[in-house]
C-alpha cells in the first residue's frame, strides 16, 4: 500500500476532483411542453441527476423519469430502413447519408410528378422544433404544414380571437391572481394536467376562494368546489347559455360594459330565453337549482375569474361555439379585469415562410375549415385521410413526419390504412412506435438535453438552452435533420447552410440581444407580456368592430351563425334516439393521467407502475346492470369500432357517461372509436369527448 493512500486527505482530494468533473447545466424538462426549468448534473459526459429548479411541479411524477427516458435502452440511436411490410417490425440500420438520400429522393420524385403540395408535413405534440419544421414545409413548396394543434387548444384560441380579438386572452392561463374571489374552472382537472398549479389552488381555496367546477367527473379540484356542475360531455354551450339566462333575467349583468363594449347582446338576450335552467337540465343533466346557484355565485362574487381547458370544451362538433358562449361570461358580468391579454413584447422574426401559402394550392382542410386554417396558419390534419383517399383536389403521396403516433388520429384504423397507401413516409422519432413502423425511413432524434433549444415562438420567455451532453449514438437534433434535408433538396441557404446559431440569431434579432447574451443570462428575455384585457377598452378590442363580438362578424362573413348558438352533438342520446338502444352511453376520452404525456412513457417502468392499465371509468348505476366490477376487462363499442380496457367502477363519474384514457396503443386505443367525418365546422376539431358507445364485460 503506498503511504499516500492511508491519509484521509487523499480521499478528500479524490472527491474534490470528482466534484470538479461534475458540471451543473441549465435545462428544461420536455417530458411535456410545460418545459419546467431544470438543473442538469453532468459527469464525464453522462447525466447523473436532473433536478427541478422551480419547485411548483414537484408533484409531477414525470420529471423524475427523465433519465429513464434519455437513457432508455429502446431509444433509437441509428437511422433505420424498413425491410418488411409497412407497420411490421423489420428494419435494418442504415447510414445517415443513405437515409437522407432516400428521403430527399422520394420527396423530389413526388414534387416532380405531382407537385410539392402532394407532400404532407406533420409534426406531433412537440412544440420546440415547429418553426424549423414549418419553414421546411413551405420552403419545399407545400402548404401542408399540419400539427397536433389540429385537435389541441387552438379551437379555444380561435373562439377567443373571434370574440375578443387577436393575441390570446388568457382564459386558459390558469394562475390564481391575488384578489380574485371566485374561480369558475371549466373542464380542467388541474392536479393531473397542470401539476405546477395544484398547490396554489389548494392554498387559495383555504384562504376562501369560491370555486365552481364544470366536469362530468368529480376530480380532485371538483371535490374542493362550492358548486360542482356535472354536465354531460358536449353540452357545455347549453350550460353557459343557461347561466347567462339567469344572469340576464336576474339583472346581474354589467349593462354599462355591455352597452359600450359589446356587439350582439340583444341577439344573445333573445337566444338565452330558450335556455331556462329547467330546459338546460334536460340537455346537460345538471340540476336546475345548481345552475342557478353557480350563475349567482359567479356573477356576484366579484372579481371572478374564468379558467378553461385547452380541449374539454372544444373536442366536440360544436366546440368553438360552446367555448364562445363560455368565454362570454366574463364580458357580460363585467369580469374582464381579472383576465389578461398575451401580447408580444417585441416582435421576433417569424421564420415560418407562411406568407408563401397564399401562392400555393389550397392546403389540406383549408376549403372545409377556412377560418381555422387561415387564422391559425396551419392546415387541418383531421382532413388528411379524406384527401389521401379521395386525391381531391389533388393527391397526397408522401408524408414527412416529426413524431408519428397513430392513436392521435380519429378512426385510427382508417388512418393507418390511408397512410399505408402513400408512396413514401419518413419519420423522426425517439422510439420505433406503431406509427414510425409505417415509415420507410426512421430517423433518431436527439433529446432535449442533447440539442440546442431556443424557446421562442412557443414560450413567454426567450431562452437559449445549450446541449448538456452529446447526442446519444448517432441521433441528431431536428434542426440538423431539416437543414441537411433542405441542402439536399436544393434550398440549404434558406436554412442558413446548417448553422443553427445564425438562424437563432436571426430569430432574436429584433429583441436587440445576442445569443451570447442569452447564453450568459439563462433566465432569458420576456417574449410575451400579459397586459390587462381591460386595457383594450382604451383603444378598442382588436376585432373588426373594435368591441367584444358576441355576434362574430367573421363568422357572418363566412356564412356561419354569428351568435354562440348551441347545437346538440350529432351523436348524442337526444339527437340520435335511434342509436341509443345499441349505444346508450356518452363517452368522453382523454382526461389526463399524471404518469403519461399522451402516448408517451408507457415504456418507462417507474411511470407504468403508476398506471399499469388503461381504465374506463363507469358509474355503478351503469356497471351493475352490465355485471361489471372494477378490474374486469370490458369491450367498448362505438358505431365505428370496438376496443378493450379494464373497468374502474366509480361514482365520481356522472351516470350515463364513461370516461376513457387516450392514446393507449393497440386494442385499447380510444380514438379507434371516434368519428373522423363529422367535425366542428369552424375548427375541424374531432369529437373525442362526445360520442355514443356501449360497454360490456368481455
Ligand atoms: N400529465 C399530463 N399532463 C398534460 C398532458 C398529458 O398528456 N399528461 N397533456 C397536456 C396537453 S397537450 C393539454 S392540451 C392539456 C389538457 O388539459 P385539460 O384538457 O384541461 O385536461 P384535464 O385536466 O385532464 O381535464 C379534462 C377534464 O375535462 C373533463 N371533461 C371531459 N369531457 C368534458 C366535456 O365535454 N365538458 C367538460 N366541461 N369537461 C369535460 C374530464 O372529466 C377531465 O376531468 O394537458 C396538458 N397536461
Ligand atoms: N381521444 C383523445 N384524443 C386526443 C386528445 C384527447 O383528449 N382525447 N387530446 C389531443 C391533444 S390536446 C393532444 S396535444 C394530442 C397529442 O397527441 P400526439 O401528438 O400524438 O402526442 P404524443 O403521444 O405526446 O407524441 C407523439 C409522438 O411524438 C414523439 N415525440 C415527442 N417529442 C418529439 C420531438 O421532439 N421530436 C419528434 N420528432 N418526435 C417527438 C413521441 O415519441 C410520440 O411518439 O392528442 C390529441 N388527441
Ligand atoms: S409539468 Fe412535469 S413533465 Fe411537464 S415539464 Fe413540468 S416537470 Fe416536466
Ligand atoms: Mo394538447
Amino acid at each position: 500500500m503506498n503511504s499516500a493512500s492511508r491519509y484521509p486527505k487523499n480521499a478528500l482530494q479524490e472527491r474534490v476532483t470528482m466534484k470538479k468533473m461534475e458540471e451543473v447545466k441549465n435545462g428544461l424538462c420536455y417530458m411535456c411542453t410545460a418545459s419546467c426549468p431544470t438543473k442538469i448534473h453532468v459527469s464525464d459526459g453522462k447525466i447523473t441527476k436532473i433536478e427541478l429548479t422551480d419547485a411548483t411541479a414537484t408533484s409531477c411524477p414525470r420529471w423524475k423519469a427523465q433519465l429513464d427516458f434519455i437513457y432508455h435502452p429502446d431509444r433509437l440511436q441509428y437511422p433505420l430502413k424498413r425491410t418488411g411490410e409497412r407497420g411490421g417490425n423489420s428494419f435494418e440500420r442504415i447510414s445517415w447519408d443513405g437515409a437522407l438520400e432516400i428521403i430527399s429522393g422520394n420527396l423530389m420524385e413526388v414534387k416532380e410528378q405531382y407537385g410539392p403540395e402532394s407532400v404532407a408535413f406533420w409534426i406531433a405534440y412537440t412544440k420546440e422544433p415547429r418553426p424549423y419544421f414549418h419553414r421546411l414545409a413551405h420552403a419545399f413548396g407545400s402548404p401542408n404544414y399540419c400539427t397536433e394543434s389540429s385537435n389541441c387548444f387552438s379551437a379555444t384560441w380561435l373562439a377567443a380571437r373571434l370574440t375578443y380579438g387577436p393575441d390570446y386572452s388568457d382564459f386558459a392561463t390558469q394562475d390564481i391572481e391575488p384578489g380574485v374571489k371566485c374561480k369558475l374552472i371549466w373542464g380542467n382537472a388541474i392536479q393531473n394536467s397542470s401539476p405546477m398549479l395544484w398547490r396554489a389552488h389548494l392554498e387559495a381555496k383555504e384562504k376562501g376562494l369560491k370555486l365552481i367546477v364544470v366536469d362530468p367527473r368529480r376530480t380532485k379540484i371538483a371535490e374542493l368546489a362550492d358548486v360542482h356542475l356535472q354536465a354531460q360531455p358536449g353540452t357545455d354551450g347549453a350550460l353557459a347559455l343557461g347561466m347567462m339566462n339567469i344572469i340576464i333575467s336576474e339583472n346581474m349583468h354589467d349593462s354599462a360594459f355591455i352597452e359600450k363594449w359589446t356587439v350582439g347582446f340583444d341577439g344573445l338576450k333573445n337566444l338565452v330565453q330558450a335556455y331556462s335552467p329547467e330546459r338546460v337540465e334536460s340537455i346537460t343533466k345538471v340540476p336546475a337549482a345548481k345552475i342557478r346557484e353557480a350563475a349567482r355565485l359567479y356573477a356576484t362574487q366579484k372579481p371572478a375569474r374564468l379558467h378553461t381547458s385547452g380541449n374539454s370544451t372544444v373536442q366536440h362538433t360544436n366546440g368553438v361555439q360552446n367555448h364562445r358562449a363560455i368565454i362570454l361570461l366574463p364580458a357580460i358580468t363585467g369580469n374582464i379585469d381579472t383576465h389578461g391579454l398575451s401580447k408580444p413584447s417585441a416582435k421576433i422574426n417569424d421564420i415560418t415562410l407562411h406568407e408563401l401559402v397564399e401562392r400555393m394550392p389550397p392546403g389540406v382542410g383549408s376549403m372545409r375549415f377556412p377560418i381555422w386554417t387561415k387564422l391559425y396558419r396551419e392546415m387541418q390534419a383531421n382532413a388528411i385521410a379524406d384527401q389521401i383517399d379521395s386525391a381531391a383536389p389533388y393527391p397526397i403521396k408522401a408524408l414527412f413526419s416529426a413524431g408519428l403516433d397513430l392513436q392521435f388520429f380519429a378512426n385510427s384504423d382508417r388512418m393507418a390504412k390511408s397512410l399505408k397507401n402513400l408512396d413514401s413516409i419518413a419519420v423522426t422519432e425517439y422510439f420505433l412506435t406503431p406509427g414510425a413502423r409505417l415509415a420507410d425511413i426512421v430517423l433518431p432524434i436527439a433529446s432535449w438535453v442533447e440539442r440546442y433549444i431556443l424557446t421562442a415562438a412557443y414560450s413567454p420567455v426567450i431562452k437559449l438552452i445549450e446541449p448538456a451532453i452529446q447526442p446519444l449514438g448517432e441521433s441528431r437534433s431536428e434542426w440538423d435533420i431539416y437543414a441537411e434535408l433542405a441542402r439536399r433538396l436544393g434550398f440549404g441557404e434558406l436554412f442558413w447552410d446548417g448553422d443553427f446559431k445564425k438562424c437563432a440569431q436571426h430569430i432574436i434579432e429584433p429583441l436587440g440581444v445576442t445569443l451570447e447574451y442569452l447564453r450568459q443570462y439563462p433566465e432569458g428575455v420576456p417574449n410575451h407580456l400579459m397586459a390587462p384585457l381591460k386595457d383594450e377598452t382604451k383603444e378598442g378590442f382588436a376585432t373588426p368592430s373594435g368591441k367584444v363580438e358576441i355576434a362574430s362578424s367573421t363568422l357572418t362573413k363566412y356564412g356561419l351563425e354569428p351568435l354562440p348558438i348551441y347545437r346538440e352533438p350529432p351523436e348524442s342520446p337526444l339527437s340520435r334516439p335511434d342509436l341509443v338502444a345499441s349505444y346508450p352511453l356518452v363517452m368522453t376520452t382523454g382526461a389526463r393521467t399524471s404518469a403519461y404525456t399522451h402516448s408517451q412513457f408507457r415504456n418507462i417502468p417507474r411511470l407504468r407502475r403508476l398506471m399499469p392499465d388503461p381504465l374506463l371509468e363507469i358509474n355503478p348505476a351503469d356497471a351493475r346492470p352490465r355485471g361489471i366490477k372494477s378490474g374486469d376487462t370490458v369491450v367498448i363499442t362505438s358505431p365505428r369500432n370496438r376496443i378493450r380496457m379494464k373497468a374502474k367502477v366509480t361514482d365520481a363519474i356522472l351516470a350515463g357517461v364513461v370516461s376513457l384514457p387516450h392514446h393507449w396503443p393497440g386494442e385499447a386505443n380510444a380514438n379507434a372509436l371516434i368519428d373522423d367525418r363529422e367535425l366542428d365546422p369552424i375548427s375541424g376539431f374531432l369529437p373525442c369527448k362526445s360520442q355514443l358507445c356501449q360497454v360490456a364485460r368481455d
